[in-house]
């Protein structure tokens, strides 16, 4: 009963805007206890051994898998939900039309009714954090008011949380962050394992305020606001304001054997691996080339005084994909998996530890799936069940990665030399080029996408355009996202350099023309290469191209010049039709659409009605 609820705040806690805000929120929600979390390990350790006694999560085998839990979630609550989250701007014009807009009056009166004593029976953390190295000048703070253990938890790994973050934050302004699971007990009432609504998920910005309210949702990106509500959707207004860029990217180092080190930030949409670029392992042939990792999701970036641009991973911890993970498709994640590690809608096994469908050739005999039930590969060839939902999820400490790079907590970031675009093609896109200059990268990032293999959806072959993947993301009008872009390297004494890549074209046969992973680092090597000056290309219609010649094949002398062209083709006409389907995106957009865009889109066509099939070939391999 609120009546009885300690609301006492801790000492250390004196920021006035909080204290107003917490008050209020604990008048609206009326929750059973508060519990302002410390960030140590201990609390930690309390509140999992809580969930354990609750039925959340069950600890996976010490031998196995040490200080490690596996929660399985409601089978209806497994993922982000796209059609319930909203920006609330003043005006609709301002959300854009990729963006679900309600008038922000409205909202909050919705959000007042449904918050109203949502956390009955329950207990409200508050759970302060910093994302980003704590007093970075990129950092940003936020304090998540939140009735679920298991948010509290992983946000005490995905971000820095705890009571430090109020010292750093004083009386300065922070985002408030208000979630619940949207499911209030009844005195006496029995708690389920996934408490969450069925019937109503909303999750809200309010760009203009910084504000943030999620209901309904227990699960990662509903609930855990500082990654995808905050550091992506509130952080993008932020950075448009202020002319900084928060970004859906990873960021990565990579060291050559004379011990330079480049920093590339790059952005994919959902499904092409992020995860395994951020931790890629030079193949054979790449002695002394080192691949360090700074983060796999987010970049935060701003311009240095030295007028090269500086990014941070915000994040402190990963929040992957577990499905497709393995020694074969990523050795650094499984080794960063190994302990201190929340597993959500794994597969258990007999012997206490997570499986997941590729994690090993052959499935375990029996496992107990993510819904509970037993699981067997005969029962799997009969019924097509996984075994683990396609979105099960780990979340891990990053300082536990082998290949975190040491300067990934630097407060004033990495120096970002080259931006790569990325998106699942099966034909038309070749494995990589170079945009000729920072406004046609910009161009390239924007009309990026996927090709759908979602048969049931009867979209195969379609392209899914998702502007600098982040579609989902982008917390204003994403025309305006582009003349942020163009405007940002207008300031820039000398921009990054912008690539395009693609390991996912197919030959006719429907088979994968270039092996992907860790042979990705050639295409890396090149485009370091190319930023430092080392490395020759030739002209296209896209851009600069490698020529077979210009990218090293020590250790994959089989791949042939043949299978490279294949790879490389630039087919005339699949480019003036992919062109023209730009168009489609840039409909929507209207006078939000940089006018520079409609030049480049003529330029491009011009050029494609000029050149000849295979440029790269022409004439520098003629010799
Ligand atoms: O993550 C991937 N990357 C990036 C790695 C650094 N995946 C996994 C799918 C996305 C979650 C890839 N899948 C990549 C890739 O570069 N390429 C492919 C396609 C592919 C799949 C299997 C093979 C080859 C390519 N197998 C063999 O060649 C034997
Ligand atoms: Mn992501």
């Amino acid at each position: 009963m609120s009546a009885t609820v300690n609301v006492s705040l801790p000492e250390y806690v004196k920021n006035d805007r909080f204290k107003a805000w917490f008050h209020e929120m604990v008048a609206l929600c009326k929750p059973d206890n508060v519990h302002f979390c410390d960030g140590s390990d201990e609390e930690y350790q309390t509140l999992c051994e809580q969930m354990v006694q609750s039925g959340t999560f069950k600890r996976l085998n010490p031998a196995k898998r040490p200080n490690s839990f596996l929660a399985l979630s409601d089978p209806s609550d497994v993922a982000r939900v796209e059609d319930r989250t909203y920006i609330c701007s003043r005006r609709k014009e301002d959300a854009g039309p990729t963006n679900n807009w309600i008038n922000p009056r409205e909202m909050r009166s919705t959000l007042a009714k449904i918050f109203d004593g949502c956390m009955q029976g329950r207990t409200m953390y508050v759970v302060p954090f910093s994302m980003g190295p704590l007093g970075s000048r990129i950092a940003q703070i936020g304090v998540q008011l939140t009735d679920s253990a298991y948010a509290a938890v992983n946000m005490k790994i995905m971000t820095r949380m705890g009571k430090k973050v109020w010292d750093v934050l004083g009386n300065n302004d922070f985002v408030p962050c208000m979630h619940s699971v949207g499911a209030p007990l009844a005195p006496g009432q029995q708690d389920v394992a996934w408490p969450c609504n069925k019937d109503q998920k909303y999750i809200v910005h309010f760009p203009e305020e910084r504000e943030i309210w999620s209901y309904g949702s227990g699960y990662g990106g509903n609930a855990l606001l500082g990654k995808k509500c905050f550091a992506l959707r509130i952080a993008s207004t932020m950075a448009r304001d202020e002319g900084w860029l928060a970004e859906h990217m990873l960021i990565v180092g990579v060291e050559d054997p004379q011990k330079t080190k480049t920093y590339l930030a790059a952005a994919f949409p959902s499904a092409c691996g992020k995860t395994n670029l951020a931790m890629l392992i030079p193949p054979q042939g790449f002695e002394g080339y080192k691949v360090t990792t700074v983060g796999d999701d987010i970049a935060w970036i701003k311009t240095g005084d030295d007028g090269k641009l500086y990014a941070i991973n915000p994040e402190a911890g990963f929040f992957g994909v577990a499905p497709g993970t393995s020694d074969k498709s990523n050795p650094n994640a499984m080794e960063t998996i190994k302990s201190n590690t929340i597993f959500t809608n794994c597969a258990l096994t007999p012997d206490g530890d997570v499986w997941w469908e590729d994690m090993t050739d052959t499935p375990p005999p029996e496992l107990i799936d993510w819904q509970g039930q037993a699981w067997t590969p005969a029962i799997a060839k009969e019924t097509g069940r996984k075994a683990a939902h396609p979105n099960a999820r780990f979340t891990a400490p990053a300082h536990q990665c082998p290949v975190i790079d040491k300067e990934w907590e630097n407060p004033n970031g990495v120096p970002i030399a080259a931006f790569v675009f990325g998106g699942r093609r099966a034909t038309t896109v070749p494995l990589v080029y170079q945009a000729v200059n920072w406004n046609f990268g910009v161009y390239l990032a924007a009309t990026i996408g996927s090709e759908m293999t979602a048969a049931a959806a009867g979209t195969i072959g379609q392209v899914r355009r998702d502007p600098f993947a982040m579609l989902p993301f982008c917390g204003y009008h994403v025309g305006d996202h582009f003349n942020h872009w163009l405007q940002f390297g207008r300031e820039l004494p000398n921009p990054p350099r912008i690539f395009g890549v693609n390991w996912f074209r197919k030959n006719k046969d429907g088979k994968f023309l270039w092996p992907g992973f860790g042979q990705n680092m050639r295409v890396l090597k090149w485009v370091v290469d190319r930023v430092q000056g080392r490395a020759a290309a030739s002209e296209s219609p896209l851009g600069w191209m490698p020529r077979y010649e210009d990218l090293s094949w020590k250790g994959l002398e089989d791949f042939s010049p043949e299978k490279f062209d294949e790879l490389m083709t630039v087919d005339r006409e699949a480019w003036k039709q992919e062109v023209l389907s730009h168009e489609e995106l840039f409909a929507k957009l209207y006078d939000r659409l940089p006018k520079e865009f409609i030049w480049m889109r003529e330029l491009m066509q011009s050029s494609l009605w000029r050149s000849p099939e295979h440029w790269h070939l022409e004439p520098e391999r003629a010799e």
